[in-house]
């Protein structure tokens, strides 16, 4: 049963307590990301009221720059986090390069980094479809008090510490996983505050939805299509139903509380797939596996791919347990025919 007495607030303070031998730091992280999130939601829901969703470097009619909405949620993640000092660097998929924060190394000692994907699924805001924020945590391996490095960026995803996402739509939801399972928190408007709506989010081992850009079709590799192909035939009296909405966070999230499985795959187009591995795969692939599903490339456990950049791409395939291992049954056997 939901418990809709607890807070998101409170929720973080209990959980600290239980680490040992924690010094707060990771709380404090989980306590911007929520505000940030309630910030960003705000916006995202007045977008189609204000001239908000135009290019970068437009002028609005009271003659503001405009911003594009990625490009805002980007700069408010990105000024709670380095305001209040908390972590020691940032890489976002709307930067080049990383950021390092200011003084960490020397007036202050925080030991995580933080990466993110700011607002995943923005070409879906101007039609009014859910978009999210995704993001993990790290600790640096670099030592504390010195700059940050890039290495304390490409670490495997099994290295997380933390990771979440925020979907905003039809309501706004906050969900992370410490490494002790899913919770899902629901943002009452009215007054701000996100609620203990899911707890324990589990995917069914099994499911009912295959979530893919089929108009890729023909670009795809013989595993992939015959996969499809397999969840599209009626023998066996196969179950299965297509829902793609193009928002990775969204796809997810509903084939997390209904059961089913999500891929974008690589292709002829893209021998790499589209997603990025730092600020979308791995993060979502920890959030899975916690809830009891898997996350692979076609080949290898997500979490346990070596990043050597930040921008990389990797083909990305999660959920249900049973159907990703399907999937991977098809890949393998069309790679050996
Ligand atoms: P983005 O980071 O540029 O928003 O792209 C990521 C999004 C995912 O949310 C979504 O699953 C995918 O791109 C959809 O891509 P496509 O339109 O090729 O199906
Ligand atoms: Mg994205």
């Amino acid at each position: 049963m939901a418990d809709r007495s607890r807070t998101l607030g409170e929720f973080i303070i209990e959980k600290q307590e239980e680490f040992k031998y924690s010094s707060g730091e990771l709380s404090r992280i989980m306590n911007a990301i929520r505000l940030a999130a309630k910030v960003v939601n705000y916006k995202v829901n007045k977008a189609g009221l204000v001239d908000i969703t135009g290019a970068v470097g437009q002028i609005n009619i009271q003659g503001e720059d405009q911003q594009k909405l990625d490009v805002y949620a980007n700069d408010v993640f990105i000024k709670t986090l380095t305001n209040r000092e908390i972590v020691c660097g940032i890489a976002s998929e709307e930067n080049d390069d990383f950021i390092t924060v200011p003084g960490c190394d020397n007036s202050h000692s925080n030991k995580y980094v933080l990466l993110m994907d700011p607002l995943d699924g923005s070409s879906n805001i101007d039609v009014n479809v859910s978009v999210g924020t995704i993001f993990s945590v790290y600790k640096r391996i670099s030592p504390i008090g010195s700059p940050v490095t890039k290495e304390d960026f490409l670490q495997p995803g099994t290295a997380q510490v933390a990771a979440g996402y925020v979907i905003y739509g039809t309501s706004t939801m906050l969900v992370y996983t410490t490494g002790h399972g899913v919770n899902g928190f629901t943002l009452n408007p009215a007054i701000g505050t996100f609620y203990l709506s899911h707890p324990n989010m589990t995917f069914a081992p099994d499911g009912k939805i295959y979530s893919i850009n089929e108009g890729n079709y023909i670009h795809f590799h013989p595993g992939i299509k015959n996969y499809i192909k397999y969840c599209q035939s009626e023998e066996g009296d196969r179950p299965y139903t297509s829902r793609y909405i193009g928002s990775l966070v969204a796809d997810v999230h509903r084939n997390m509380i209904k059961g089913g499985i999500y891929m974008y795959p690589k292709s002829s187009k893209s021998e790499k797939g589209k997603l990025r591995l730092l600020y979308e795969c791995n993060p979502m692939a920890f959030i899975v596996e916690q809830a009891g599903g898997k996350a692979t490339d076609g080949v290898t456990r997500i979490l346990q791919l070596k990043p050597e950049e930040l921008h990389e791409r990797v083909p990305f395939i999660c959920g249900s347990k049973n159907m990703v291992e399907k999937a991977e049954e098809f890949i393998a056997a069309a790679q050996n025919m």
